[in-house]
């Protein structure tokens, strides 16, 4: 995509909900009006819903399934916690990316791609990251914490995702211990924390948030089909992607200064609310252990507290949960 077709495409958001001239664009951009009118159709083509009206220019109704850099720089700057974003219309993982791209300075920073070729879950599962369906970022986090923090990150960040499907939803969103969201049985987000640090500290705190946002049941995979769902599924439109993204970074933000002013204990009766492995008996799957049982608190670490069928305690701090 040109540079003048995300100029355009910024001008027509911005302008929005008024009609904006092809000669007011063609004059700002010091382009002609052919030029703008290409592009327009170029826009229209990808998915953009434009009205073009005689003497009265473009409007824009709806974007394509696609993320414009200069939105989403925009939707981030507005937000003034995030230094640099960098987007993607095809990348192998975002989080991959974003640990590169972390290298040599101490910004906070966002990735974002259209497409993961080769998303990632915990322990290298693959994560199903299909073009223009879904939100696929990795956000790098610098927290000046004590490492024994960090355990409690995951579970802000959960918050956080939890309450910004929400909205978007028809159903409730619940939270799966320690690393899913979920809408009835069904996976709608996996999310994973990683650290990167040496002897003096923490250099960096990288979450990675798949999100799927408007796959019809019919789309996924038939590996994931049976459990896995999306937003749309349960709402009445489809999901306005930038709209979406602005109130994810709100919460984001605001469960990062909570993660880094008060303690997951402050928190804990929310997060219990809202999570989803209470009162039913689970299978557990701990590195190569497997057990049944039930959980029964999240202690204050975050670490989850399960008594098995014969009794015994367990203190987990992540695990595979069969539902
Ligand atoms: P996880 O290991 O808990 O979940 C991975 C499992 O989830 C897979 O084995 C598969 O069964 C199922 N799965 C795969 N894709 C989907 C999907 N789209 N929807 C529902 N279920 C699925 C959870 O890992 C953490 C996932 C993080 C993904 C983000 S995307 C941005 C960033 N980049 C990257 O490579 N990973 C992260």
């Amino acid at each position: 995509m040109s540079k003048y077709s995300q100029d355009v495409v910024k001008m027509l958001y911005d302008n929005q909900p008024e009609y904006i001239s092809g000669q007011m664009i063609a004059e700002q951009l010091q382009i002609s009006r052919t030029a703008v009118k290409k592009i327009i159709d170029q826009l229209k083509a990808e998915g953009c819903v434009i009205h073009s009206v005689n003497h009265r220019g473009h409007q824009l109704e709806q974007l394509a399934d696609t993320w414009y850099p200069g939105i989403v720089e925009q939707i981030v700057d507005a937000q003034g916690f995030f230094d640099d974003v960098y987007v993607y219309d095809t990348i192998d993982s975002t989080q991959l990316a974003a640990k590169q791209k972390m290298v040599g300075h101490q910004n906070a920073m966002l990735v974002l791609s259209n497409e993961q070729t080769k998303g990632r879950g915990r322990f290298n599962r693959f994560w199903d990251s299909a073009k223009g369906k879904g939100l696929w970022m990795s956000a790098v986090f610098r927290p000046k914490v004590p490492f024994s923090l960090i355990t409690t990150f995951n579970l802000f960040m959960a918050l956080a995702i939890r309450e910004s499907i929400q909205p978007f939803s028809n159903d409730k969103v619940e939270i799966k211990w320690p690393n899913d969201i979920y809408i009835g049985s069904k996976k709608v987000c996996g999310f994973l924390t990683e650290m990167s640090a040496n002897s003096d500290g923490i250099e960096a705190v990288i979450c990675g948030i798949g999100i799927n946002m408007n796959q019809h049941a019919d789309e996924f995979p038939e590996e994931i089909a049976h459990r896995a769902t999306s937003i749309f599924e349960h709402a009445d439109q489809k999901v306005d992607r930038y709209a979406f993204l602005d109130t994810l970074l709100k919460n984001m933000k605001k469960r990062y200064i909570q993660f880094l002013t008060v303690p997951f204990e402050s928190i804990r009766d929310e997060y219990r609310t809202h999570s989803n492995i209470w009162h039913r008996t689970l299978k557990f799957t701990e590195n190569d252990e497997q057990f049944s049982g039930q959980a029964i608190d999240i202690d204050k670490d975050g670490f989850l507290l399960v008594v098995d069928e014969a009794g015994t305690n367990h203190r987990l701090m992540s695990a595979d949960i069969d539902l």
